[in-house]
């Protein structure tokens, strides 16, 4: 892909929704589904408190782009990352055990919903600041390039992002150095209640980075099978020594911005178009149609995912509070010595 072709490409070609794969797609669209929906109810029973990102109509981008990474990678998130944490691999039960602040969680229940984290899985985050992962993940990309890894690393953000320093000086320095960084723009259209054609002169992202000479590309983020199959080449690029490349995924959050939010901003026709683009749906449709989600395998992977759900709740509710007595464990300070200070 040449730098001035790529730019501005309406989606990529979506593949086939094929057997086994086509269906574990589906399965792990549904995971993040019904996991979050299941955080709606524990929210509203007050055992997860705090900030509640929800990414329900998002799912797409997580996993067309998870499926395209490989274990060596890295990838870096926002807060709004219960989908691309679950489509990592880090475990549901991990993952709803850190929502409700037990010690079992996968940031020991110090993080919460916002800041998921799993060196294990290379999934550096969580991260409450909006553009804040950007810098970030240069950082990872460009400690594996000093080391000769061919390692590529995932950041996602959201349209806000572009309206931050930290996303221009991520753009120009990952390309300036060449860096394996694969830019996941995830374009909902708002940043909290502001709608992205009230902020920004130019709204099609994929034209920002592309003026940081970075290949660019629009995808439709409502289709997985597009978001893989972007992913898949753009990676490849990558691993090739290509340098970073950016996907601006157009998407949707069918709720409000988190639990706090009460969502007066949006059109409720904006909200219900949409939402005849649910990626999930049209996959089922796909596989139906295929003949590769055959009779019943809607109803069996529901009942699976159920049991994960429940699993992970049951053992979120039986996990434990840190003690008050490790308030200060991993909380370093370096003393600065009288002399330096002024
Ligand atoms: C640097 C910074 N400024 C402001 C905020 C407050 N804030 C939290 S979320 C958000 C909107 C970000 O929207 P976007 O990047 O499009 O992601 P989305 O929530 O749509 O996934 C803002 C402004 C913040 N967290 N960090």
């Amino acid at each position: 892909m040449t730098k001035a072709a790529a730019v501005g490409q309406s989606g990529a070609e979506s593949g086939a929704a094929g057997g086994d794969r086509g269906v574990h797609l589906l399965r792990e669209m549904l995971r993040i589904r019904r996991f979050e929906e299941c955080c709606v109810e524990l929210y509203s029973r007050a055992e997860i408190r705090g900030f509640l990102h929800l990414g329900i109509g998002e799912e797409a981008c997580a996993v067309g782009v998870m499926e395209a990474l490989s274990p060596d990678d890295a990838v870096v998130s926002t807060y709004r990352e219960h989908g691309h944490a679950l489509a990592r691999g880090l475990s549901m039960r991990a993952i709803m055990a850190e929502l409700e602040g037990k010690v079992e969680g996968c940031s020991r229940g110090r993080g919460g919903s916002m800041h998921l984290f799993d060196a294990a899985t290379r999934f550096y985050g969580g991260n409450a600041i909006v553009a804040g992962g950007l810098p970030l993940a240069v950082g990872v990309a460009l400690a594996d390039h000093l080391q000769g890894r061919s390692r590529v690393t995932a950041c996602f953000f959201g349209d806000g992002a572009v309206a931050e320093g930290e996303f221009h000086e991520s753009m120009n320095l990952s390309e300036l150095w060449h860096l394996p960084v694969l830019f996941c723009c995830e374009n909902n259209l708002y940043a909290m209640g502001t709608a992205l054609k009230y902020t920004e002169s130019e709204t099609d992202l994929s034209l920002k980075a592309a003026s940081y000479r970075i290949p660019a590309r629009v995808v439709d983020g409502m289709d997985v099978l597009a978001v893989e199959a972007a992913a898949r080449e753009a990676t490849q690029a990558i691993r090739g020594g290509g340098g970073p490349q950016f996907l601006e995924l157009r998407t949707y959050r069918f709720r409000a911005h988190s639990m706090y939010d009460p969502d007066r901003y949006r059109d409720k026709a904006e909200i219900e178009g949409w939402k005849e683009r649910d990626p999930i749906p049209a996959l089922v449709a796909q596989l139906t149609a295929s003949g590769a989600l055959g009779e019943g395998g809607l109803d069996r992977l529901e009942a699976e995912i159920a049991v994960e759900v429940d699993d992970a709740v049951a053992f979120a509710e039986a996990g434990t509070y840190e003690p008050l007595d490790d308030l200060e464990r991993f909380v370093t300070s370096e003393a600065v010595p009288q002399e330096q200070t002024p």
